[in-house]
């Protein structure tokens, strides 16, 4: 749960980060039984703050249901900002549909994956708060 030390917590949201590795959809599953999901990453402190991890793991972006358009696991499409790798998206022998981060030189560091892929992942849950 977001309560257990195994949570961090940044900016509004609790982050969970796996130790064992798994496809990206097993990953997100991971997350959605945790009542959360694979990280959405949309603002240049939240991706600086998973990449201060220097931890190869899926992120909760893929492009399975239309190539080329990259959304979100809540639905919503990728706009800005993008930190995609240099070269990146390259859909590499034509079967990379979802992301991750992975190049922890530069800012720019998610890359695109074959989702059966084993990799670690992120779990974000957002703090529930109102708007008055
Ligand atoms: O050079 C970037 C390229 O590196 C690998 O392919 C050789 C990655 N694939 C895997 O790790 C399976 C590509 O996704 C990446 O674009
Ligand atoms: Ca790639």
């Amino acid at each position: 749960a977001p309560h257990s030390q195994e949570w961090t917590y940044f900016s509004g949201s609790f982050y969970y980060i796996s130790s064992t590795m798994k496809s990206w959809q097993e990953s997100r599953n991971d997350c959605l039984q945790k009542k959360s999901d694979l990280v959405i990453i949309n603002s240049p402190e939240e991706q600086e703050f998973i990449r201060s991890w220097k931890k190869r793991a899926w992120i909760g972006l893929t492009d399975a249901e239309t190539e080329g358009t990259w959304k979100w696991v809540d639905g919503t499409l990728l706009e800005s900002p993008r930190y995609w790798a240099r070269s990146e998206p390259n859909n590499a022998v034509n079967n990379e549909d979802c992301g991750e981060i992975k190049n922890f030189d530069s800012q720019n560091s998610w890359n695109d994956l074959p989702c059966d892929l084993q990799n670690n992942w992120i779990c974000e849950t957002k703090l529930n708060y109102r708007e008055e």
